[in-house]
């Protein structure tokens, strides 16, 4: 009876053992084992808030050592960074929003050294007509990059550059900094040539396959950590038509952009089909974009996203970009603004989490 204990026990520790959750990339680092793991454990506690391009520009002002619009406002930094790599598949020597790669790669390292989480977007190219991410004009872009397409030669060339890129991202001591990448994300939506009506569901889910097998397998790249990143939808169904599959995919996230007075409840319903789903799957949930009006609704911040999103375990949300030349088209906040106070109650918030919550946390450990 005693031998049956003991077996039945070492049994159970196995399989809680085993169910330690883990990456997809089955090499992948210690240190991006580390945050996936931390991720999955913090989304329970409270939601980092995120912003795009945060230490490079600002709204009027561009690579001031040290500045920041959100720590401008709040007094601390962001706990999550968002990056942008268009054009890096061509060579180029900044990205299609005027910003240096050096830069990039020197300041994804800084935010790495604050404990802070860097997750990439990649508006690439139409590798088959040539122009932007947004050239829409044809059907056969995604067909025709897919091994014995056309352009197959061509997209290995642009994961080349990208690779390259991923793989300069390293501390002074050789450590690779783990990175959540998000390539062809809104495609729920038809405004990007690997959107919905441009490719099939087929053509979509072997793209990403692809991609990933690509960059892991081949290029060796073991410090990414890969997330499914639609536009809105309206069921599980909507959300998972595209979805390449559990094991190439370690974080569930959509992008959701405030446009009118059905955005709070769009919100929740999406964050609760997406934090169900990622709970089942066991991977990390994230909002991987949002942006409002913050100009007509100064309570924007604590009403539509906070209130919303307080109920849910997600690790992040995500404000998009501040121009430093468009001061109309900033989506995170900025000295000055209308909302700044708004945006302080939300920082000083509990569910909130900004730098000064993670860096002592150490995900990366
Ligand atoms: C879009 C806009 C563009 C930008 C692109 C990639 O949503 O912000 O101005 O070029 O993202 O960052």
């Amino acid at each position: 009876m005693k031998t049956l204990f003991v077996s039945l026990l070492t049994i159970f520790s196995l399989a809680v053992f085993a169910a330690k959750p883990s990456p997809t990339d089955k090499k992948a680092t210690k240190e991006t084992v580390a945050l996936y793991r931390n991720l999955l454990g913090l989304q329970t506690k409270g939601i980092m808030f995120g912003h795009q391009d945060d230490l490079p520009y600002g709204n009027g002002w561009m690579y001031e050592e040290g500045r920041s619009d959100v720590k401008d406002v709040c007094g601390d930094y962001p706990a999550v960074y968002g990056w942008e790599l268009g054009h890096i598949e061509l060579g180029a020597p900044y990205s299609l929003d005027s910003v240096d790669f050096g830069k990039i790669r020197e300041l994804i390292t800084v935010a790495y050294n604050r404990g802070g989480v860097n997750t990439i977007s990649w508006h690439l190219n139409n590798p088959f007509t040539g122009g932007t991410s947004w050239d829409i004009s044809s059907k056969e872009v995604v067909k025709s990059i897919l091994p014995q397409g056309p352009k197959h030669a061509l997209f290995i060339e642009y994961l080349d550059k990208l690779a390259d890129f991923m793989l300069s991202l390293k501390t002074d001591d050789g450590q690779y900094i783990p990175i959540i990448f998000r390539p062809f994300h809104e495609h729920t939506g038809s405004w990007f040539w690997w959107g919905k009506n441009l490719c099939t569901a087929d053509d979509y889910k072997a793209l990403w396959r692809f991609t990933v097998t690509y960059l892991r397998d081949t290029k060796n790249i073991h410090h990414l950590l890969y997330a499914y990143s639609t536009d809105r939808f309206s069921n599980e169904n909507d959300y998972l038509e595209r979805y390449p599959g559990d094991d190439v995919i370690d974080m569930l996230s959509f992008d959701l952009y405030d446009r009118g007075a059905e955005f709070p409840g769009m919100l929740k319903n999406c964050a609760t089909i997406l934090t169900k789903l990622a709970a089942e799957k066991g991977k990390i949930a994230a909002v991987s974009e949002t942006g409002g009006p913050i100009a007509k609704q100064t309570e924007w911040w604590t009403k539509s996203i906070l209130e919303t999103l307080r109920p849910f375990n997600l690790s992040y949300v995500l404000v998009w970009r501040n121009p430093w030349n468009k001061p109309k088209e900033a989506f995170g906040p900025y000295k000055g603004h209308p909302s700044s106070e708004d945006f302080i109650r939300f920082y000083q918030d509990p569910k909130t989490l900004f730098q000064k919550d993670i860096t002592p946390l150490n995900l990366y450990r």
